[in-house]
C-alpha cells in the first residue's frame, strides 16, 4: 500500500546480454523523448530494450512514449511485459529467431504491435491487445517465413487484421482466443496457411 512508484526514464537503449534475464519487478519504463524517440510514428527510433538472442524480459511496463519498444536479436522471451502506449511499435524482430510472448498486454499501437523484420516465430499466449493497427505484420514485402501463433489470447478495436505477411510461405494460427471490432483475423497469407479454432 502507499504510492504509486514513479517511472524510471530511460536515456539510453537497455541492453539484456544473450542468455540473461532483465526483471523489471513491475516498475514502469518511458523513454527519453530527445534520446530515445517521442513513441510517435517516425521511423528510425531507437528501442527501449534491446535483448541479445537467448535473453528474457520479464514483469515490465512501458509507459508512454515507448519509442520503438523492444528489439529482439534472436530467440527471445517476453512475460508479463505490457505496454501502456506502444510507440512507432511494440517489439521488432530484428535476426532471425523465436518470440516467446507470454501473459502481458499492447494498447494504442496507432499501426503494428510485433514486427517481424526476420524470418522466425512468434508464439503469443495469454496476451490482451486492445485499440491496435495489426498484431503481427511481417516486413511489407519480405518473403522469408514467419510463424504466427496466438493463443488464449483476447483481441478488440483492430483497425487492419490480426496477423499480416506477404510472404506465401508464413502462416497465421489463432486459437482459444476472443476478440471483438477485429475486420479481418488474416491479411496475406497463401490459402491453407491460416488456421483458427
Ligand atoms: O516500410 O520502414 O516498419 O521496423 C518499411 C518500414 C520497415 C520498418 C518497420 C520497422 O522497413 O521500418 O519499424
Ligand atoms: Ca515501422
Ligand atoms: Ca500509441
Ligand atoms: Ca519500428
Amino acid at each position: 500500500p502507499g504510492s504509486m512508484n514513479a517511472a524510471t526514464t530511460v536515456n539510453e537503449t537497455i541492453i539484456v546480454p544473450a542468455g540473461k534475464t532483465y526483471d523489471g519487478q513491475g516498475q514502469t519504463f518511458v523513454a527519453n523523448p530527445n534520446t530515445l524517440g517521442d513513441g510517435g510514428q517516425g521511423e528510425g527510433q531507437k528501442p527501449v530494450f534491446r535483448l541479445e538472442a537467448g535473453a528474457t524480459l520479464k514483469n515490465v511496463i512501458l509507459g508512454a512514449p515507448a519509442a520503438d519498444g523492444v528489439h529482439c536479436y534472436g530467440n527471445c522471451n517476453i512475460t508479463n511485459v505490457t505496454w501502456q502506449d506502444v510507440g512507432e511499435d511494440a517489439l521488432t524482430l530484428k535476426s532471425s529467431g523465436t518470440v516467446n510472448i507470454t501473459g502481458g498486454a499492447a494498447y494504442k499501437a496507432y499501426d503494428k504491435v510485433f514486427q517481424a523484420n526476420a524470418a522466425g516465430t512468434f508464439n503469443i499466449k495469454n496476451f490482451r491487445a486492445d485499440d491496435i493497427g495489426k498484431l503481427v505484420r511481417q516486413n511489407g514485402g519480405s518473403s522469408y517465413k514467419v510463424v504466427m501463433n496466438v493463443d488464449s489470447s483476447d483481441i478488440s478495436n483492430v483497425k487492419d487484421s490480426i496477423l499480416r505477411t506477404d510472404s506465401s510461405t508464413s502462416t497465421g494460427k489463432i486459437t482459444n482466443t476472443r476478440y471483438h471490432d477485429v475486420p479481418t483475423l488474416f491479411k496475406g497469407f497463401a490459402s491453407g496457411n491460416t488456421s483458427q479454432s
